[in-house]
């Protein structure tokens, strides 16, 4: 891990737009401080989404185009605190629906506390939490015949370029079978007054989320970034639906990365590019799943049509 982390930061650093991967931003501080950002009054995505399980599950259901009579494995993706899914299960349960629950994430720490959790709040529910990297997992999983439902929520997808999105949901098509199932949750392209503040929120918690990547390299990789020189910087573009996250050097400065025998001197007002937050709408959705066996089955939205859960079916 720290390798790679060790080689990414160096890359990153190294090029004319400096950068940074978002995937750093998840060690446990940056896990807490996302559990922050998620109850934050600016940070809309969780709430509608979960409004969209809480008071729309017979529409996905229906959408997803179960059968009570047969059954299926439900895999999730990144799973997290399952809070969203576990509305959408308990009513399968009460449905009669025949189902397995597969959770999957690359820590076993959550994954543990969710099972914990479901078995006490939902115990007739049969769990089988996977981790590891979703592909091997996913791979893993392919050839068992059974009809498969992919979660992949929260706008994940966001946090990928395009061109990697559109290759994540080839993968994906890749280990499923015809007539699979997989429920896509993404943010929507709406105005600057609406989206900017999320990113942006009044407490700082996002300040302190996107910084604490540079807290990471200093105490992973002995580095000595300070930290009251540098901000965070978001941007959005609502034209392209685009948010993004930078760090802003505030002075000129010179950094010193131990672990790597190296230095990386900034330019004031330089920006370190650290994360994407792509929003959505039905043509890039469609250009997502452009060279893939997907269709756009159905779509539903929160109340207020900021967030979707596009239903996509592998043919
Ligand atoms: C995890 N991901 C969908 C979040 C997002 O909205 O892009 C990460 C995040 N970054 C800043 N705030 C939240």
């Amino acid at each position: 891990m720290t390798n790679t982390f060790k080689e990414d930061v160096r890359k990153g650093l190294e090029q004319p737009q400096k950068t940074l991967p978002s995937k750093y931003f998840y060690d446990k501080k940056g896990d807490a401080l996302f559990v922050e950002i998620m109850n934050l009054p600016e940070y809309y995505l969780t709430r509608c989404e979960l409004e969209i399980f809480k008071n729309k599950t017979n529409a996905l259901i229906k959408a997803l185009q179960l059968k009570t009579n047969t059954h299926f494995e439900l895999i999730e993706l990144g799973a997290g605190d399952g809070l969203k899914t576990k509305h959408l299960l308990k009513a399968l349960k009460d449905q009669h629906f025949n189902f397995e629950y597969i959770p999957i994430d690359i820590s076993a720490n959550a994954l543990q506390l969710l099972q914990q959790d479901l078995n006490k709040t939902l115990p007739d529910i049969a769990v089988t939490p996977k981790q590891g990297d979703y592909f091997e997992v996913l791979a893993s999983l392919k050839h068992n015949n059974n009809p498969k439902v992919i979660l992949f929520l929260g706008s994940n997808i966001g946090n990928m370029e395009d061109a990697i999105a559109q290759q994540f949901i080839y993968n994906l098509g890749a280990n499923l079978q015809k007539n699979d199932m997989l429920l896509l949750g993404v943010d929507l392209i709406k105005p600057e007054e609406i989206v900017l503040p999320a990113y942006n929120d009044s407490k700082g918690i996002t300040a302190q989320f996107n910084l604490n990547i540079l807290e990471r390299i200093n105490n992973e990789l002995e580095a000595n970034f300070n930290l009251d020189y540098f901000e965070h910087l978001p941007k959005y573009d609502a034209v392209k639906g685009i948010a993004e996250s930078y760090i802003l050097s505030t002075k000129a400065q010179t950094v010193t990365i131990k672990a790597m025998n190296a230095t990386f001197d900034f330019d004031e007002g330089e920006k370190i590019h650290t994360e994407i937050s792509r929003k959505y709408n039905d043509k890039l959705i469609h250009n997502v799943i452009a060279n893939t066996d997907f269709t756009i089955e159905d779509k539903i939205l929160d109340s207020k049509a900021y967030f979707a859960d596009y239903i996509l079916k592998r043919h």
